[in-house]
């Protein structure tokens, strides 16, 4: 556990690979951790007897102090498909329904899919130096349609709480398959 701080501290990222340091905590989401939010359940076992590859990792900061718990995140999505769906992170809600969330995607392309999960989708074109406002209640996942690795930050507190159920009993309106090499939108049944 870190101490709560209450002075000014700085990190020195690394825009290019995706990392800063200090870091206190870097969390990987292998196939296995988010393999029931892949469409293709065949091909996510067909994968698992061999391997489990690494899909995404996040670094954290928690800027904790006495008076608030502002937090950083910076995730790294590498480049891939299982089956024909790109690589993604596994997409959550904010328990708290007054938590709303920035990213910015500083390197790579992709989609941001923001879903409230009771009708209303959008998907982002996502590519370096996009910032996004991600509003209370907007389920969030971000996928990564390039040849090369996806990094993006995003800024919240940590008192927002992460709802991945949801998200795995409802999935987004629509996914991100690869046909011919290209990006595609497909609605979800
Ligand atoms: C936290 C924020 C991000 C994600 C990260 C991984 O509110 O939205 O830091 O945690 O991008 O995504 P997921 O869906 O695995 O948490
Ligand atoms: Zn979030």
């Amino acid at each position: 556990m870190l101490t709560p701080i209450d002075y000014p501290i700085s990190l020195d990222f690394d825009a290019e690979n995706g990392t800063f340091e200090p870091c206190p905590q870097v969390t990987p989401r292998h196939l296995s951790d988010l393999k029931e939010m892949f469409s293709d359940q065949s091909t996510v076992a067909q994968i698992l007897r061999e391997n489990d590859p690494l899909i995404y990792e996040i670094r954290y900061y928690p800027f904790t102090t006495t008076k608030s718990d502002m937090a950083l995140a910076v995730t790294r999505i590498f480049p891939g498909t299982i089956g024909n769906e790109f690589y993604m992170t596994k997409g959550h809600k904010h328990q708290r329904e007054d938590q709303p969330e920035v990213y910015y995607c500083v390197r790579g392309e992709g989609f941001l899919l923001l879903d409230t999960l009771e009708g209303e989708f959008r998907a982002i074109p996502w590519r370096a130096g996009v910032i996004t406002h991600i509003p209370p209640m907007w389920a969030h996942r971000v996928v990564n349609t390039g040849n090369d690795l996806l990094v993006f930050i995003g800024v919240f507190h940590l008192s927002a709480g992460h709802d991945y159920d949801i998200v795995a009993r409802k999935g987004f309106a629509y996914r991100v398959l690869s046909r011919n090499g290209k990006p595609e939108l497909i609605k979800q049944d």
